[in-house]
């Protein structure tokens, strides 16, 4: 990249440091309404950029990177998963990818247990008692939820999110189960004290809470699939905080409705922001607008990581996040 400041264009708007730091080093093009662009938006913004900074709301795919600008040789996501991108045109194209991974691992992992507390003990039915003035006062009989201590937690994915979560998990007194594609190192199974399932199948069949914690990629779109939905036992919960097309959300919403899965919590929709609008009639259903890693620190942190990016690939080094390389 030139010794010009590279023109960066932001798709979204980011936290206020963020944005003036990136006015300080590059030539920072904002979006200081924060809409989503649409695809032709998008378009242009590649037309113009020499480095794209997109986020889960961008469909950056082939038809937006055939307008790529040839100065533009970065798209540095604000994000971790990188589903939005299509990476094999940005490939062909010679554009490297970065995403910001690791520092929304804590946030993320929180959130999954706020989900499993807020199922199993029914927060969000018990606040809206409250709220709307119907609460009549205590009594030994309502409002009972499920214990979760003791229970067998099943996280479909263990990467750095999955064993934050298992961390927390075992201080809530529930025993961890895992299935992944590749066994963790025997260290790490032994210090979280978790047990593989190489069948998600069997796994899923055998657990009482079970939490998507893998990404989305085409192995594991629909992975929890309507048949294997269908393994999982009625008194069981199931909260995503990943991606929504890991789920068959169809299948899930049906199940649910006719009792055969006891609760869900989702941060995240196949088709978000659109909710499935018959999960939204459903009680034991606690959604959430995709606001897992939604803290100020964290969003720092992941503008801290797009700036390192960007600044490392404009000096003419490999940038630290690399998802591809373009070159
Ligand atoms: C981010 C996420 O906030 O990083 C991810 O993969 O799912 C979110 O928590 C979002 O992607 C920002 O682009």
């Amino acid at each position: 990249m030139a010794n010009k400041k590279p023109v960066v264009v932001l798709t979204r708007k980011l936290p206020d440091a963020i944005e003036t730091r990136m006015m300080e080093l590059f030539d920072a093009r904002l979006n200081t309404d924060d809409h989503v662009m649409s695809q032709a938006e998008l378009s242009e913004a590649v037309c113009v950029a020499e480095v794209l900074v997109p986020t889960v709301t961008d469909r950056i795919d082939a038809r937006v990177l055939a307008h790529a600008n040839p100065a533009c040789k970065l798209i540095a996501s604000f994000g971790t998963g990188y589903d939005h991108i299509d990476l094999a045109s940005a490939r062909q194209r010679g554009i490297t990818v970065t995403s910001t991974p690791g520092v929304l691992t804590e946030d993320t992992a929180d959130m999954t247990l706020a989900l499993i507390l807020a199922v199993a003990r029914r927060l969000t039915e018990g606040n809206r008692l409250v709220k709307t003035g119907q609460w009549q006062g205590w009594s030994p009989t309502a409002m009972l939820g499920h214990r979760i201590w003791g229970k067998r937690l099943g996280i479909v994915g263990m990467g750095r999110i999955g064993q934050a979560v298992a961390r927390r998990a075992r201080g809530f007194g529930l025993s961890i189960h895992y299935h992944k594609r590749n066994r963790l190192p025997a260290v790490v199974e032994h210090e979280l004290e978790a047990t593989y399932w190489e069948s998600l199948d069997q796994m899923l069949a055998r657990m009482d809470v079970i939490s998507v914690n893998c990404p989305h990629t085409p192995a594991t779109y629909h992975l929890l699939s309507a048949r294997r939905l269908k393994l999982v036992p009625p008194h069981a919960y199931i909260v995503n905080t990943s991606r929504g097309e890991v789920i068959d959300e169809t299948a899930l919403t049906r199940l649910l409705r006719e009792g055969r899965i006891a609760g869900v919590g989702l941060d995240v929709y196949e088709h978000e922001p659109a909710v499935n609008p018959k999960l939204l009639e459903l009680d034991n259903a606690v959604l959430l607008p995709h606001m897992g890693s939604a803290t100020l620190e964290g969003r720092i942190d992941m503008g801290e990581k797009v700036i390192i990016n960007i600044k490392t690939f404009a000096d003419g080094h490999a940038p630290p996040d690399r998802v591809i390389e373009g070159f």
